[in-house]
C-alpha cells in the first residue's frame, strides 16, 4: 500500500505499510536549526521501528529524518510544487529543477548544440544558431565566427500583471550580448537575438509586469566606432556608451521583434543588474552600476589594476529609467544605430528619462520588492543593504532635489533624498528576494550566509522596520538566490535556494573543477533552515526563477506534423502512407515517417555532391514515444518527439553506405530501427 508524505506527516495513514507513525508530530517536525554538519547521527528518530532502524544504519539525525519527510518524493509521485528554471551559466542552456525534491527535470539547450534534443546538429533548427549570431549588430561584431556557446546569467520568465504566467522564459548571454527566447509549451528555444549595439550584456534579463519588454543592457560598454579600438581606453569617456535596451515581445509567440524594440543610450559606465518596477513603481527599471570610475586598467604601463581603479569611488550610480516616457520618445527622438532605435543620452536626459542615485560601496543586484515601493541594492563592500523607495524617488524627481550632474549631465539624486532605510545585514551583500510577508532574503558572498531583514510601511512599522531576523549560513560563497516567486507581485515565498559557488567539502571529490551547491532552504519556520545540497556539476548558474508547477501548461505530444519552429504544421510534414522519394538533378528529396519500428524509407540513394533534404515526420501520437535520426559521419543527430516535423538538409560529400539508425531506445526493436544511405 502506498502512503502519501501528506499521510505520513499527517499521521493519517497511521499503522499502514508496516511503519510505525507515532512521534512524528512532537519532537521531529520543525526540530533543530542546526546545518546537518552538527552531531546527533545515530540518533533515535522518534519514529521508532523499521524507520529508526534505518536513520541508525544510515547514521541521520532526527533533523535529517524531518529533511527527508520534507523533500523526498515518493516514486511515481509529482509532489514537486515548484519548478526552478536556473541559468546553466557556461554551459549556455538553462536547467529546469523540481522543488522541493531538487531532481533535475530536464536541461534546456539555447546557446550551445546539445545532441540529444536534436539542437544544433544537423536539423532545420541550426537556423536559431545561425541567426543568434549577427554580424550587422554590434560594429565589433563583423569578424565573429558563428558562436557556439553563451554565459547564461539571468532567466527571466513572462508575466501577466506581474504574476508568472508560464508562457515564456528569455535568458541572456552575458559574454556576446545577446538573448534566447523559450517557448514553454514545448521547452524549446525559437528565438536567439544578437543584440544591436551590445557586446556583453547583464542587466535584466527581466520581463516588464505584462511582458510588453524584455528588458537587457550592457555589461562593459560598447566601442560605438570600432575602427577606433587602438585608442579607444585614452578617449573611453567619449568613445564607449551604454545602453539599456527593451526589446518588444510579439504577444501571439513570444518573439522579439526588434523593429518595435528600442534602446536608452546611458554613460560608459559598467551597467550591471537591473529589474522591473512593479506596482507603485510600474513604468520605471532599475540597473546599478559600478566602475563609474570608467577605469580600464593598464598594470603593465603604471596604470592602477582594473579592480583597484573600479572600486576607488565610495559611490556608484543606481540608474533610474522611465521606461513608459522612453516608449514615447523613441518614437519620434530617437536615432537608427546598427538597425535599432537610440534615445541619445542627451534626449534621455531633457525628456526626464534617465536619472541617476548614489549607491554605496561597489553595488551589486537591484530587487524590486512585491508591492514595487522598495529596491534593495547590495553594496559587495559594504556590510548594508540600502533600501531606496519609488516614493520618495519620484518626489525627488519633481523637486529636482538633485546633488550634481554626472560627467554626461545626468541629474543625480540626493542619497538622503531617495533611501528609505538601511539595514547591516554582513559581508558581501548581493542580491535579494522576497515573501509576500514583507521580508527580503540576501545573499552575502564574503560571509557565506543568507540574511533576512524587514522592509518598512505597510509590512513593518516603527522599531520593526529596516530589521535584520535571522541570518544563516550556507555552503560557499552564495551569489544569486531565490524565493518562490519572490521577484513577482506575489511571492510564494516557502522555500528559498541558494546558488553557492563554492562547495569544497559537501560532495566526494570529483577532480579539480567541483560542482556548484544549489541548497534547499526552509522558509516556513522561525528560523531559515538548510534541506537539502544539490550538486550542479555544469557551468556556475547565476541566477533562477521559482515558478508555482501548476502555472506551466506545457505538451505532452505535438498535433502530428507539427515544426517546433513555427508550432504549426510542418508544410513538408505526411501522415502515414505519404512516404515519397524525388530526384531533381543533384537534389534528392525524401518525405519520410518515423514510428515504432521503422524509418520509410530506410534505403536512400545518392551520388556524390548530391544535395540531400530529408523531411521526416515522427508520426505517433503516444507521449514518450520520441525517435532519434542519426547520421554516422555526416554530424547529424535529430531529436523526433511524437509528433514532430523536421527537415535535414546536407550535401552528399562522404562515399560509401551509412547506416542511419534510431538513437532513442523506443521500442523492442528499437535496435532494428535503422535504415541505409548510399552514397556513390
Ligand atoms: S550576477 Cu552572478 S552572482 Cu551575473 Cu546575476 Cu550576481
Ligand atoms: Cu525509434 Cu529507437
Amino acid at each position: 500500500m502506498a502512503i502519501s508524505r501528506r499521510e505520513l506527516i499527517t499521521g493519517a495513514a497511521a499503522g499502514a505499510g508496516g511503519l510505525v507513525i507515532g512521534g512524528v508530530t512532537g519532537g521531529l517536525i520543525g526540530s533543530s536549526g542546526e546545518d546537518g554538519d552538527g552531531g546527533g547521527g545515530g540518533a533515535s528518530t522518534g519514529l521508532g521501528g523499521q524507520a529508526d532502524a534505518v536513520a541508525k544504519e544510515r547514521n541521520l539525525a532526527p533533523e535529517d529524518v524531518t529533511r527527508a519527510l520534507k523533500t523526498f518524493v515518493p516514486p511515481g509521485e509529482q509532489a514537486d510544487e515548484f519548478f526552478l528554471f536556473a541559468s546553466g551559466g557556461h554551459s549556455g542552456q538553462i536547467l529546469v529543477i523540481g522543488v522541493p525534491s531538487m531532481r533535475l527535470l530536464k536541461v534546456i539547450a539555447v546557446f550551445s548544440p546539445e545532441p540529444w534534443q536534436g539542437y544544433g546538429v544537423g536539423a532545420d533548427n541550426d537556423v536559431i544558431l545561425r541567426e543568434g549570431t549577427n554580424s550587422s549588430a554590434t560594429p565589433t561584431s563583423a569578424a565573429r565566427s558563428p558562436l557556439t556557446w553563451g554565459d547564461t546569467h539571468h532567466p527571466a520568465l513572462s508575466e501577466t500583471g506581474g504574476e508568472y504566467d508560464g508562457r515564456w522564459i528569455y535568458i541572456n548571454d552575458r559574454a556576446n550580448g545577446r538573448i534566447g527566447m523559450v517557448d514553454l509549451r514545448d521547452f524549446k528555444t525559437k528565438q536567439l537575438v544578437d543584440v544591436p549595439n551590445l557586446d556583453s550584456s547583464h542587466g535584466g534579463v527581466f520581463v516588464t509586469p505584462n511582458s510588453e519588454y524584455v528588458h537587457i543592457s550592457t555589461m562593459t560598454p560598447t566601442l560605438v566606432d570600432p575602427t577606433k579600438a587602438a585608442t579607444a581606453l585614452e578617449n573611453f569617456k567619449t568613445a564607449f556608451r551604454g545602453y539599456s535596451s527593451f526589446l518588444a515581445i510579439d504577444q501571439a509567440n513570444g518573439k522579439i521583434d526588434l523593429a518595435k524594440s528600442f534602446q536608452v543610450e546611458l554613460p560608459p559606465y559598467t551597467q550591471d543588474l537591473a529589474d522591473s518596477g512593479k506596482l507603485a513603481s510600474d513604468g520605471w527599471v532599475f540597473i546599478n552600476s559600478y566602475n563609474s570610475e570608467m577605469a580600464t586598467g593598464g598594470n603593465m604601463t603604471g596604470g592602477k589594476p582594473l579592480e583597484v581603479g573600479a572600486s576607488a569611488n565610495d559611490f556608484d550610480y543606481l540608474h533610474i529609467i522611465n521606461w513608459k516616457k522612453a516608449e514615447q520618445v523613441a518614437a519620434s527622438k530617437s536615432r537608427m544605430q546598427n538597425g535599432m532605435r537610440v534615445i541619445p543620452l542627451d534626449v534621455a536626459v531633457s525628456e526626464g528619462i534617465l536619472y541617476l542615485a548614489p549607491e554605496p560601496k561597489s553595488p551589486h543586484g537591484v530587487d524590486v520588492a512585491p508591492n514595487g515601493v522598495y529596491l534593495s541594492v547590495g553594496g559587495k563592500l559594504d556590510p548594508h543593504v540600502t533600501i531606496y523607495s519609488i516614493d520618495k524617488i519620484k518626489a525627488a524627481i519633481d523637486a529636482k532635489d538633485y546633488e550634481k550632474m554626472d560627467e554626461f549631465g545626468v541629474p543625480v539624486l540626493k542619497l538622503d533624498s531617495v533611501v528609505a532605510g538601511r539595514v547591516e545585514v554582513g559581508l558581501g551583500p548581493l542580491h535579494t528576494q522576497y515573501d509576500a510577508e514583507g521580508h527580503g532574503y540576501i545573499s552575502l558572498f564574503l560571509d557565506s550566509a543568507v540574511a533576512k531583514f524587514t522592509l518598512g510601511e505597510p509590512y513593518f512599522k516603527g522599531d520593526e522596520a529596516f530589521k535584520l531576523v535571522d541570518k544563516l549560513p550556507v555552503h560557499y560563497n552564495i551569489g544569486h538566490l531565490v524565493t518562490m516567486e519572490g521577484d513577482t507581485v506575489k511571492p510564494a515565498g516557502k522555500y528559498l535556494v541558494a546558488l553557492n559557488k563554492w562547495s569544497i567539502d559537501r560532495f566526494p571529490v570529483v577532480g579539480t573543477l567541483k560542482p556548484q551547491n544549489f541548497q534547499l532552504v526552509d522558509l516556513t519556520g522561525e528560523t531559515m533552515q538548510i534541506l537539502s545540497d544539490m550538486p550542479i556539476g555544469i557551468g556556475e548558474p547565476h541566477y533562477t526563477q521559482g515558478i508555482r508547477a501548476d502555472r506551466i501548461k506545457a505538451w505532452e505530444v505535438y498535433p502530428v506534423g507539427t515544426s517546433p519552429l513555427t508550432m504549426a504544421r510542418d508544410s513538408h510534414a505526411i501522415d502515414k502512407g505519404g512516404e515519397k522519394v524525388e530526384r531533381n538533378g543533384t537534389t534528392v528529396e525524401v518525405w519520410g515517417s518515423v514510428t515504432r519500428s521503422q524509418f520509410k524509407p530506410d534505403q536512400i540513394q545518392a551520388k556524390k555532391g548530391d544535395k540531400v533534404i530529408l523531411h521526416l515526420t515522427n508520426i505517433e501520437t503516444t507521449p514518450d514515444a520520441t525517435h532519434g535520426f542519426s547520421i554516422p559521419r555526416y554530424n547529424v543527430n535529430v531529436s523526433l518527439d511524437p509528433g514532430e516535423a523536421v527537415t535535414i538538409e546536407f550535401t552528399a560529400d562522404a562515399v560509401g553506405a551509412f547506416a542511419y539508425y534510431c538513437t532513442e531506445f523506443c521500442s523492442a526493436l528499437h535496435l532494428e530501427m535503422q535504415g541505409w544511405l548510399l552514397v556513390s
